[in-house]
């Protein structure tokens, strides 16, 4: 294998967010763009890491990916990695990379992939590397690597032809070799050790059950009908957008109540079926509805906590630990404490989970964001979201004739509610905003907090505390700050303020509320009403309006 060095000059801006780099395709076409960053990951790493080992490669389909994948095999080459495993056509979703690290017992993984980011030649283009036990880098390692792409200068790489992604096998080039997988395989083999798919498959074989998985044109098109139909008898039809495009046909594939909105209006028009799901780019996220009725993706991972025991074969002995993200609401929190777990509250990103599974204390997780996901793997996971779902109304119906009433969504959410009452949740996104108004709104609100103190009033609520989340992993002791400003008031309700990590122009300002109702007669309210007094006052505390000029979200969830 002869290996060519290629002289380089940094790029400014490099620095990976919430969850690997993200910038418009434009701007990774440049010569030697991705490459350096590639080039400066491997600088990053010691040695023992990669040298000879196996990496996965994978992504979610998009624009640009097929000749990312060369790029990246080549580098690997260059830098005397052994063997890079590729899923067939460069597909492989973000939890599947995971599972494969795993099982393979890989060094570490890249997924191509800017996630839920629309795709296409005038779009987002994103890479993310995941380490040996399938966890996304740590930020130890992500400013390493960023640190190097600022005085890169050569990139070292493999001199062999173009590798065929279409065709399965293996091809040698010397000490190193390529091998293009099914990227479906080994993800299917874990979903079936940690469900009862005979369970789940007494449901949607049912005829009085009505199943139906939006995959968004994104990765996941490659995973439903292996997995929904073929394993689990679902009808072929219940699979929509089921085959992965470049550029998503168009569409954003974010799985919410505004990017999904085809799935939403079939699962809330007349005679809509009994159960709607959909996942996003690269597979990692979920949406479940029932008929017409969207689960709140803080009560799904409350409800799959408080049923996992009873239906999931995996959590047979009953979950270790549960946590959630600062901002998701506190509904998990009640079900810990009613079942005597232990709990933690991480900082946004998916990456604070992986210590804490690593050390046993944490088995399921999850975030608003449509984030819900276990220690089978490291990454959030949004088919097993599904069938975790699925178990669970499976598992309320096993015994029911055809003909009888199912329990349906609504009717196991209604139930969660009256038992643990109900933490009203909504996110408000202003994407795209002026950096700089956006900016000065967290100083504003930053100071704020410094200068306020328990007692305050803002309106009818009262102030229990406000501060700028910060984070110390119990695991490893390194500290994160500056997660998020949070007012959190004597009742509980919270109003919180993040800037997204995840986007590739302009800020996107998020802001989260939420309010916890313990009286089952106000349960049935829609959350925008109920919320509306205290989603008021988020706006008025942080002056949103002044700072951004912006009216109105531009997505509600
Ligand atoms: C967003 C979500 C966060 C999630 C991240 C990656 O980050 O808020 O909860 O982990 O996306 O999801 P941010 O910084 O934009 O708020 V994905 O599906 O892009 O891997
Ligand atoms: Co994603």
């Amino acid at each position: 294998l002869r290996i060519k060095t290629v002289p380089t000059q940094p790029f400014e801006g490099q620095k990976t967010g919430t969850s690997g780099l993200r910038k418009k395709v434009k701007v990774f076409m440049q010569e030697n763009y991705l490459a350096n960053w590639i080039q400066a990951l491997f600088d990053s790493l010691p040695p023992e890491d990669y040298k000879n080992g196996v990496l996965i490669l994978g992504g979610d389909g998009r624009y640009f990916n097929r000749e990312a994948a060369q790029i990246i095999i080549k580098i690997a080459a260059g830098n005397g990695v052994g063997q890079v495993l590729v899923g067939m056509d460069g597909i492989m979703s973000t939890p599947a990379v995971s599972a494969m690290i795993r099982k393979r017992k890989a060094n570490g993984g890249f997924i191509m992939s800017a996630s839920h980011n629309p795709g296409g030649p005038d779009y987002d283009w994103g890479i993310k590397f995941n380490y040996s036990s399938g966890q996304p880098a740590p930020e130890s390692i992500t400013d390493k690597i960023y640190g190097n792409t600022l005085s890169i200068s050569e990139i070292k790489m493999g001199d062999i032809p173009d590798v065929d992604l279409s065709r399965l096998g293996r091809v040698d080039y010397g000490a190193f070799s390529v091998e293009v997988v099914d990227p479906v395989a080994d993800y299917l083999e874990l979903m079936e050790n940690v469900f009862d798919f005979s369970l789940i498959r007494s449901l949607l074989s049912r005829s009085d059950f009505r199943f139906i998985f939006d995959a968004m044109h994104a990765v996941t098109g490659a995973y439903a009908k292996p997995i929904f139909v073929d394993k689990l008898g679902a009808s072929p039809d219940s699979i929509s957008n089921g085959v992965p495009l470049e550029d998503f046909g168009h569409g954003h594939p974010d799985p919410n109540l505004t990017y999904a909105k085809d799935l939403v209006d079939v699962l809330y028009g007349e005679n809509g079926p009994d159960f709607g799901a959909a996942s996003d780019g690269d597979g990692d996220r979920n949406m479940i509805l029932g008929r017409a009725f969207f689960v709140t993706p803080s009560d799904s991972v409350a409800i799959i906590a408080a049923n996992a025991q009873e239906t999931i074969p995996y959590f047979k002995t009953g979950p270790k630990g549960l946590a959630r993200s600062m901002p998701t609401s506190g509904a998990l929190d009640r079900v810990a404490e009613k079942l005597n777990l232990p709990f933690y509250e991480v900082p946004t990103g998916w990456k604070f989970f992986g210590n804490l599974m690593d050390e046993g204390k944490l088995s399921i997780c999850g975030e608003e964001s449509f984030g819900t996901g276990s220690d089978h793997i490291r990454e959030k996971d949004g088919i097993w979201a599904v069938l975790a779902w699925l178990s669970i109304i499976a598992y309320r119906n096993k015994d029911k004739k055809p003909g009888e009433k199912l329990i349906s969504v609504s009717d196991v959410v209604n139930e969660h509610w009256a038992t643990y009452g109900r933490n009203f949740f909504s996110r408000y996104d202003y994407e795209e905003c002026e950096s700089e108004g956006a900016n000065k709104m967290i100083e504003y609100l930053r100071d704020l907090v410094s200068k306020s103190k328990a007692g305050d009033k803002y309106g009818s609520y009262t102030l229990h505390f406000a501060d700028d989340f910060t984070y110390t992993d119990p695991v490893d002791g390194s500290v994160v700050s500056k997660q998020g400003v949070r007012f959190v008031f004597t009742d509980g309700s919270r109003i919180i303020f993040r800037l997204s990590g995840t986007g590739s122009a302009g800020a996107t300002v998020r802001v989260y509320i939420e309010q916890f109702e313990p009286d089952a007669s106000k349960h049935n309210v829609d959350a925008q009403t109920a919320l509306k007094p205290l989603i008021d006052l988020a706006l008025s505390t942080s002056k949103l309006k002044e700072f951004t000029g912006r009216e109105q979200p531009t997505v509600i969830t």
